[in-house]
């Protein structure tokens, strides 16, 4: 088991309770979920975000190797009645390589966050905007494509670094490529302080989110995707199906048991009020374990993310397609 279904417990919770879809055209037909995903340059605080975002300390984050995220990760929590998933990612999409780690890392990310993520989290510091930093935000830019855009919001962190200048202030001053930055985020960018508690972390919390329900709903309530997204969702949807029919199929065996194991008791049975008894109780079984496999066909596909060869097949299916080479740019 990996440990990529971290939410699976509060999906199935959700679930069963009566989840209202929040926006008209919602094109997740799942339970009504925000994913959101954290991406930057290693350092930039995307850790630190997602603990201000969950408020609370989910995700390491530090200087220290030990603190540094070497693979994605996701967590969650609820806002708004609407399930709300964070998926933290090691600096993989500001790389030119494409080690076999990478991919694996990628494919992770892309099955933590299917069928889309509604939201891009960008995660770049204030006052430490170096020229290298400069040149991995455009990777990871580049690297989702123009179409991604419009799913993207900018996060700045270290804004306690500003001490008391005005954020507004700050940036009619700010570096060429803070400025540059965001001219191309237009009004969809904020700051954050991660050393913030109390009410200052909850206004910030409140600030992003309502403009990832901004973004959300700019965007009719779909999710971002592309090609890579499509293809691994066929894979986990092909083996869904695979889940599925063995169900189906062990259902069937376990039902014609029951039936059998049935006539064998009551063959020598003269009372026919004892038969009828019997049958009753046949019946009462067969329910028992049609609803059974209704509940392990309906969580089929939390079994197939939990799952720890999906990461391989989803690797092995881009790359096949050839997607690990082109990547996120071919949409
Ligand atoms: N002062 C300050 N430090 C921050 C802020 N955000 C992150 N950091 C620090 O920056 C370092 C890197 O953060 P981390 O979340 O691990 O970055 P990641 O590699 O992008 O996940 C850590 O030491 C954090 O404590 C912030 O808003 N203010
Ligand atoms: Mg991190």
């Amino acid at each position: 088991m990996g440990d990529q279904g971290m939410c699976q417990l509060s999906r199935m919770e959700m679930a069963q309770k009566a989840i209202y879809r929040p926006w008209p055209g919602h094109q997740d037909h799942r339970i009504s979920q925000l994913r959101i995903v954290l991406i930057g340059k290693t350092g930039g605080g995307k850790s630190a975000t997602g603990n201000s975002i969950l408020g609370e300390k989910a995700f390491k984050s530090g200087i220290s190797s030990k603190s540094v995220t070497k693979s994605c990760e996701k967590k969650c929590s609820v806002w708004n009645g609407s399930e709300l998933v964070v998926v933290d990612t090691p600096g993989i999409f500001d790389t030119e390589v494409q080690d076999a780690d990478t991919q694996k890392e990628i494919a992770r990310c892309v099955l933590l966050t299917s069928p889309g993520p509604h939201v891009l989290v960008l995660v770049v510091p204030l006052g430490r905007y170096t020229v290298e930093e400069q040149k991995a935000t455009r990777k990871v830019l580049q690297m989702f494509g123009d179409s991604a855009r419009s799913f993207m919001i900018l996060l700045f962190t270290r804004k306690d670094d500003l001490d008391s200048i005005d954020f507004q202030d700050y940036l009619k001053e700010a570096p060429e490529g803070i400025q540059e930055l965001v001219a191309k985020f237009h009004h969809r960018y904020c700051a954050f302080n991660n050393k913030a508690t109390g009410a200052e972390q909850e206004a910030q919390r409140v600030e992003l989110m309502t403009l990832v329900q901004q973004v959300v709903r700019e965007n009719g309530g779909r999710y971002f995707t592309n090609k890579m997204y499509r293809r691994a969702e066929e894979e986990i949807q092909h083996q869904v199906l695979a889940v599925q029919e063995r169900y189906r199929a062990a259902l069937e065996r376990e039902k014609a048991q029951i039936r059998e194991e049935y006539e064998r008791k009551i063959r020598h049975l003269e009372s026919e009020l004892e038969r009828e008894r019997r049958k009753a109780q046949m019946e009462r079984t067969l329910e028992e374990t049609e609803s059974v496999y209704a509940l392990r066909q309906q969580s089929a596909r939390v079994e197939v993310e939990n799952q720890s060869w999906i990461i391989e097949l989803i690797v092995k299916a881009l790359n096949v397609a050839s997607l690990f080479f082109h990547l996120f740019m071919d949409d």
